[in-house]
């Protein structure tokens, strides 16, 4: 039986309810139904750069997934972003859920610059792009998004399980447009209008995103 772990975000500075928590229930329920033997582990990361970290390595260990896939919203963002590369930087102008705001400050020093993904983000493009808004995105911004990215595909590094990070703009109908702000850290594009994407569109291509990664070729 294989084991997929998705990773979402609670609540932050801007965002009062964070969308992503909704799309992988969406995701979890329809892959309950189009892969009955896949034990999915939903788990939810604080907006916290220690912290994320060191919960998101608990429960690689913990649940020794094949797969991993981490989520979180850029407001402000029109598609779906299948990310394609985490940096070795933090610097946002907010500061995270513990008051830690930081600049130019090496996430994990002596590690490589960046990581790329190791998602099938070109084959999930390749089937998803024409019908959906969606885009292989080249910046997950340097706040807590990309801070987790890093550390996933850091501990993750020739492991060979695939890992990445997917964005996804703010959700219809499950916010409202006025308890949003996009920030520019964190990979939105400030703005004063907020884009939405329906929810059965960001969870349909996330739980596609997941069967594509655990099975690339019979999927
Ligand atoms: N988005 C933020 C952090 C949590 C989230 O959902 C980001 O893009 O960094």
């Amino acid at each position: 039986m294989s084991t997929a772990l998705i990773t979402y975000f609670g609540a932050f500075e801007g965002v009062a309810e964070n969308p992503t928590q909704q799309v992988a229930e969406y995701a979890r329920a329809h892959l309950e139904q189009t892969r009955p033997h896949l034990n999915l582990v939903l788990a939810e990361l604080p907006v916290a750069f220690d912290t994320s970290a060191n919960e998101l390595r608990q429960l690689i260990k913990a649940h020794k997934p094949d797969a991993v896939i981490a989520t979180g919203v850029a407001v402000g963002r029109d598609k779906i972003s299948l990310e394609r590369i985490a940096i070795n930087c933090d610097d946002a102008r907010i500061a995270d859920n513990a008051g830690d705001q930081r600049q130019d400050t090496p996430i994990i020093g002596g590690a490589p610059a960046a990581y790329f993904s190791t998602l099938p983000y070109r084959a999930i493009f390749s089937e998803l792009g024409n019908t959906y808004p969606l885009e292989i995105s080249n910046t997950a911004g340097t706040y807590v998004c990309n801070h987790v990215f890093f550390h996933l595909m850091h501990t993750l590094a020739d492991t060979g399980i695939p890992a990445g990070f997917i964005h996804i703009p703010a959700i219809g109908n499950s916010l409202i447009p006025q308890t949003l702000t996009a920030h520019q850290d964190t990979g939105g594009v400030e703005g004063k209008t907020v884009p939405m994407l329906p929810l059965e569109t960001v969870g349909g291509v996330l739980s596609r995103a997941v069967e594509l990664t655990l099975d690339p070729i019979a999927s």
